[in-house]
């Protein structure tokens, strides 16, 4: 359970994750991001950033990303782990130290037993893959043994696409109202906004609808109202 996610969304009232892999061509990536951060941080209560932000703006960029705005929104890393458990560890082990909050991590691997991150006085919260947007995956056949595998390593949550409205609500009747559901493919994969959170997610996923939009703000306002506020 991710009590800091939860606090920043009740703060802001937002259940948005932005998800920063776009930036346009030619504008430089950090500068990028951090201008839009700046205009738009008080509407988004999560930020996610994977491997197109790690190669564009560098372990360097992502760090002074991280640093400029961890003070009121939830970093995660979005490396959708998948390998042995002592790797996965020593992999989460730098995120954390990267200032993230939370990482990413596949569950069909079946790998680990015990994957706990700390440093210092902080903790790593992970999330399973457990369903993803694309139309039609393996991984759909095992849903329930990878919710089952989510609940045995007490992870804070699971990634289930927006599309898949099934997946999210036996997500929630398998996980109980503690684990958070985060889904993706809002927007510019086709889903409304809305219609996640309305299934049973507990944040919508949103990157290129609102980061290649003329206007993010507006755009992003419209997703926010279209949220029942955060109940926690
Ligand atoms: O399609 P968008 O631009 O809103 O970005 C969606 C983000 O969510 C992107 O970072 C992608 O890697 C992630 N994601 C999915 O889109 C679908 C999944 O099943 C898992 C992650």
């Amino acid at each position: 359970m991710s009590s800091r996610l939860r606090k920043i969304s009740a703060e802001k009232r937002s259940r948005v994750v932005l998800a920063l892999d776009y930036h346009p061509h030619g504008r430089d990536p950090l500068d990028f991001w951090s201008s839009l951060l700046s205009d738009v941080g008080d509407l988004v209560a999560g930020v996610k950033l994977g491997l197109p932000a790690l190669l564009s703006a560098g372990v360097e960029g992502v760090r002074e990303l991280v640093e400029s705005f961890s003070g009121d929104v939830y970093f995660i890393a979005d490396f959708k782990l998948a390998d042995i458990e002592d790797i996965v560890r020593s992999v989460a082990q730098r995120v954390l130290s990267l200032g993230f909050d939370g990482a990413i991590l596949h569950l069909f691997p079946l790998c680990y037993s015990r994957l706990s991150v700390r440093e210092g006085g902080r903790s790593l919260d992970l999330y399973g893959v457990a369903s993803m947007s694309c139309s039609s995956t393996l991984m759909d056949a095992h849903l329930d043994e990878l919710l089952d595998y989510a609940a045995r390593l007490g992870l804070a949550g699971v990634v289930v696409g927006a599309n898949k409205p099934g997946a999210i609500r036996r997500a929630r009747e398998k996980l109980g109202p503690q684990a958070l559901i985060l889904s993706p493919g809002v927007g510019a994969q086709g889903v409304e906004p809305g219609a996640a959170i309305a299934a049973g997610a507990d944040f919508e996923i949103v990157g290129r609808a609102v980061v290649a939009s003329p206007s993010p703000r507006a755009t992003l306002e419209k997703i926010v109202k279209s949220h029942p506020p955060p109940g926690w």
